[in-house]
């Protein structure tokens, strides 16, 4: 690379383990990773994430933190947060810890085959934050959810183990993003007919788990999607994007794993061949028993899943009308119909929605719930999209615990 003009802050290459793709043992119990140098001393303690975590909106994994589904509502059970997150609440999933970017030095450099004239690494097309602004900007509204979300329901529902952090359902985030789509950059850097894929790499440290250096985050993207909808973000909910969701720069690709969602991003390489990296060919696909001998195709869109803004265990009050509230989502189209039972799935009634459903982004909705006897219950909601993917009562295994889409059982007491 020409002049590492970047200056990333990273942590060392010895962070914790708290990969949804690595091997070892979940995190809770990994000795803590090093800060990232250079001024991250404003927050993060042990988990290399700069933003404050207080634990009424986060469970602390590692490297990543959760959001707490029940934060969303108030005390006095109005909305605590609206159809977007916002970035203080918002989940931190990061395979080290969040580097810390000088704006003003850094740049986007694009190479590869698949530009015209094939600029080299060393002789990059580049782009400047004023230069990215400069081109036409387009703003969506859209989720990013890791792969791993719902892992834990793999052990809790269906007694299977997987390795990985272990995501209840606050691995994801709706967010208002603000950048220039990346089909504009690449054609603006001289993308021909023959790019086949599309590799954005982060500038946090190299992901080091068991002795072995996979290298900095980075994940192939076909060429088919980046010209879709993926979007170079700099801006999250009206602001410059924050060091720990990916500043200066980001992708978002909407419906599709949080993994292609990189971060940080520093280099972009345009192949007029397919490119592969540790996240296309080991991480983010599925293997076991009911997969592929080899594995999967590479993960890209999420499934449907559906959470209730109520914490696990929730006590309710007995004789009287709750309005439970939740929300909904699909990687494939926007969600159509929510149900929720309270009889442990033997009747469901039909949750209203509100505030509208679109592609890419969550849904919410309500339902009231007169509980009249005290005792232990599991409320469950199931969605399904306008594609007519639904949620079914058993998700498929894989080694690594990814797209956990079944029906959630959520415990309340009530007294
Ligand atoms: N460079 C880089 N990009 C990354 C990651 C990372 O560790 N490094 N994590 C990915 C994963 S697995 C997810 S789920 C999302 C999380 O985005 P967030 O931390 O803004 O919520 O970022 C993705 N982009
Ligand atoms: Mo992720």
């Amino acid at each position: 690379m020409s002049g590492n003009a970047a200056s990333a802050s990273a942590v060392p290459a010895d962070a914790p383990a708290g990969s949804a793709a690595s091997g070892s043992a979940p995190p809770a119990d990994l000795p803590p990773a090093d800060l990232p140098s250079g001024g991250a001393a404003s927050g993060g303690g042990s988990s290399g994430i700069v933003k404050p975590l207080p634990a009424e909106w986060f469970v602390a994994h590692g490297t990543n933190a959760e959001m707490r589904w029940e934060a969303l509502r108030a005390a006095d059970g109005s909305a605590a947060v609206g159809r977007h997150v916002p970035v203080e609440r918002f989940f931190v999933r990061n395979h080290t810890g969040t580097p810390l970017i000088d704006p003003g030095a850094w740049r986007l450099r694009l190479y590869g085959s698949g530009l015209r004239g094939a600029p080299t690494a060393e002789r990059p097309v580049e782009f400047d934050l004023a230069g990215l602004r400069a081109l036409p900007e387009t703003r969506i509204s859209a989720v990013i959810e890791c792969a791993g979300n719902g892992r834990d329901y793999f052990r809790r529902q269906q007694g299977q183990s997987v390795p990985g952090t272990p995501w209840t359902l606050g691995g994801i985030g709706s967010a208002a993003w603000r950048g220039v789509r990346l089909a504009e950059v690449l054609r603006a850097a001289g993308l021909t007919g023959e790019a086949v894929d599309v590799l954005p790499t982060g500038l946090d440290a190299n992901y080091v788990v068991d002795g072995v250096d996979h290298g900095p985050v980075r994940r192939p993207l076909p060429v088919a999607k980046a010209l879709d909808d993926a979007l170079l973000a700099y801006e999250m909910n009206g602001a410059p994007l924050t060091p720990d969701h990916g500043a200066p720069l980001r992708l978002v690709v909407p419906g599709w794993v949080g993994i292609a969602s990189i971060k940080w991003v520093g280099t972009i390489e345009v192949a007029d061949h397919p490119l592969h990296s540790p996240w296309n060919t080991d991480f983010y696909r599925m293997f076991g028993p009911d997969h592929p001998p080899g594995g999967g195709e590479p993960l890209t869109a999420q499934v449907v899943r559906s959470a209730f803004e109520l914490a696990p265990g929730a006590v309710l009050e007995a004789g009287r009308s709750h309005r439970l509230h939740g929300r909904s989502w699909s990687g494939a189209a926007a969600v159509r119909r929510v149900e929720v039972s309270s009889d442990g799935g033997r009747t469901w009634r039909r949750a209203a929605l509100h505030g509208g459903s679109h592609a890419d982004d969550w849904a919410r909705w309500s339902v009231d719930w007169r509980p009249e006897r005290p005792g232990r219950y599991e409320l469950r909601a199931r969605a399904t999209d306008r594609r007519g993917n639904s949620q079914p009562e058993r998700a498929v295994f894989n080694r690594e615990g990814y797209l956990f889409g079944a029906v959630v059982a959520h415990p309340v007491t009530v007294v």
